[in-house]
């Protein structure tokens, strides 16, 4: 006989028991059991965020800084759908989180109750699994299948739907047996390579011995994964040139004499002129997205391609791939360490020298994007995490800022979702306490969150949210001014003063309106203890160079304003 536990004090114990320590959450009628069960179990601490998007989200930057499950919760109605976009965010990023969702009573489904919602049938697409429980008896299974699913295999979020009387149903507790490979929370997985995998590893590595122009492209799978050493290896004994995407950033030491940067619509052009020229792409833990290959017809016309993924499903979706290794990057590039040749790729490295071309922003005053990335970067220091929002900021620290160590720049990559920065760094400051975490965003995107910094001060989370002030929604303005013969449309947006919105917080604020400003105000925000607040006032049509247009191939980068699309 085990315990007779409420279903609200079972989803306690199970999370504890699950390793889970910290949730973020808003209450209200349809979740009310679980939120009276809580304060019993001090073991979970629960954090009111301001609107559950941001309970999403932070959970999301949680689980991506720290490999480790997050944790949402929210009522029925209008609590579930607020987590659908942060849901979404985590699903195109794989990232582990959890979400419980309160809903109405059993007898009342189906009958338009007050703030009922399908939240199955809204999630079931953003989500690895979407379960309702409607049996108290089976509560515990369906969460600990739900953690199970969220952590195996590609990680992504889950959503358990619990009606509020299956919350108040009381049934036998029993304890579950140990889980073989989550421990704490954390994923840790032990992957056996198949003989199949192992013969394609061999034929990966006779393609690495006969390349002439070959090239690395890592992806967020490396991140994931924790296969920094490895790939670092791969790159040192074959000399092949790494490129990093978007969320691949800080998969590879910015600085190392192999790294190329970044690809695709925003990326340098000598690393999409290597990709149009390479005979030889392994391409791991990445999944080929239309934002890096550009239009796919024409797409690195040259280049055999070995793509190295978790999920057999990438394999050839975006692109044609000549070898498909499905499994855990780490595994498999360990093994393919073993069965190359070590090798150098000198003429290739000096061609793609050759294609390096000087940088062509449009910064125009001393307060650039450049100059501020380069100076948060020198002030807090190498064991800082940037967490960036959606725009041209997002693009300049992601092309400007040097990331050395692993998995230190977090950002929206396949939902590009404004809004994300500001809660996510909640949650990774929560995962790295004691370090540096700063939050960067366009004036759009704080605009959408910025209810966060309440939860910041009334939990103490320290993150330094640096807001670069153009003016406008500015990433969409610059596709106007380009695309579209300068019809600013719902583009120019208006700010409130921010000195005075941190002041009306409690938490430091600053304006830097001056270059010369820029350091000691950097410094002061960061050795600032809680939770500060900097408006650098940026040039208002600065633009990101290169751009692919939509559309375009690799091939057909825009490197300085069109004619017909200048600035007056
Ligand atoms: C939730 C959401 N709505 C709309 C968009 C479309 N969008 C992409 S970038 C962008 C402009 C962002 O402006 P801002 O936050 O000021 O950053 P900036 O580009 O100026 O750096 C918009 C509206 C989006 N990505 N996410």
């Amino acid at each position: 006989m085990g315990e007779q536990l409420s279903g609200a004090q079972i989803l306690c114990r199970v999370l504890l028991e699950e390793g889970v320590d910290l949730m973020w959450g808003y209450p209200g009628g349809a979740i009310i059991p679980f939120y009276n069960a809580l304060p019993d179990y001090p073991g979970l601490r629960h954090i009111l965020v301001r609107h559950e998007q941001a309970a999403a989200h932070a959970a999301d930057g949680y689980a991506r800084a720290s490999g480790r499950l997050g944790v949402c919760v929210a009522t029925s109605g209008p609590g579930a759908t607020n987590l659908v976009t942060g849901l979404a965010t985590a699903h195109m990023d794989s990232s582990p989180i959890l979400a419980i969702t309160g809903q109405v009573p059993r007898p009342m489904i189906g009958r338009d109750a007050f703030q009922e919602t399908d939240v199955i049938g809204l999630t079931l697409p953003v989500t690895k699994y979407s379960h309702q429980v409607t049996d108290v008896s089976e509560l515990a299974q369906r969460v600990r299948e739900a953690i199970a699913i969220a952590q195996d295999g590609r990680p992504g979020p889950v959503l358990i739907d619990v009606p509020k009387d299956v919350q108040n149903q009381k049934t036998d507790y029993q304890v579950a047996g140990a889980r073989s490979q989550v421990s704490g929370g954390v994923r840790e997985g032990t992957w056996n390579l198949t003989p199949d995998t192992r013969h394609l590893i061999q034929q990966a590595a006779k393609l690495i011995g006969e390349a002439q122009r070959p090239l690395i492209m890592i992806g967020h799978g490396v991140i994931l994964a924790n296969a920094y050493g490895e790939v670092r290896q791969l790159a040192e004994r074959t000399g092949f040139p790494v490129i990093t995407t978007l969320l691949g950033i800080s998969g590879f030491p910015e600085s190392h004499p192999l790294h190329l940067g970044m690809p695709g619509m925003h990326g340098e052009v000598h690393v999409n002129r290597a990709i149009q020229h390479a005979d030889l792409i392994v391409g791991v833990g990445l999944r080929f997205d239309d934002r890096v290959t550009g239009n796919t017809a024409g797409f690195a016309p040259h280049a055999k391609i070995i793509h190295v993924d978790l999920d057999a499903s990438e394999i050839g979706k975006n692109v044609p791939t000549t070898l498909g290794i499905v499994g855990d990057v780490k595994a498999v590039v360990s093994d393919l360490l073993g069965a190359i040749v070590p090798r150098r790729c000198d003429p290739w490295r000096e061609e793609i020298g050759s294609f390096v071309r000087q940088r062509h922003e449009s910064f125009r005053g001393d307060l650039s994007p450049e100059h501020i990335t380069a100076t948060i970067h020198n002030v807090v220091g190498e064991r800082s995490t940037i967490v960036t929002d959606v725009g041209q900021h997002q693009m300049w620290v992601a092309k400007l800022y040097p990331y050395r160590r692993p998995n230190s720049h977090i950002t929206s990559g396949g939902l590009g979702t404004m809004g994300f920065s500001v809660p996510a760094a909640m949650g990774v400051a929560l995962a790295r306490p004691g370090e540096p975490v700063w939050s960067i965003s366009g004036d759009g995107g704080f605009q959408m969150n910025l209810q966060e910094i309440a939860t910041m001060v009334q939990e103490k989370i320290p993150v330094k949210m640096g807001i670069f002030n153009n003016g406008y929604l500015g990433m969409v303005r610059q596709w106007q001014q380009f695309f579209h013969e300068r019809r600013y449309s719902a583009t120019p947006i208006w700010s409130p003063d921010y000195v005075k919105l941190a002041e009306a917080y409690g938490i430091a604020g600053w304006r830097v309106e001056d270059a010369r400003q820029l350091r000691e105000t950097v410094a002061q925000a960061n050795a600032t203890p809680g939770p500060a607040l900097i408006e650098f006032v940026i040039e208002q049509e600065a633009n990101v160079f290169p751009m692919i247009p939509p559309g375009a191939s690799l091939s057909e980068p825009i490197e300085a304003e069109p004619a017909g699309a200048s600035r007056t």
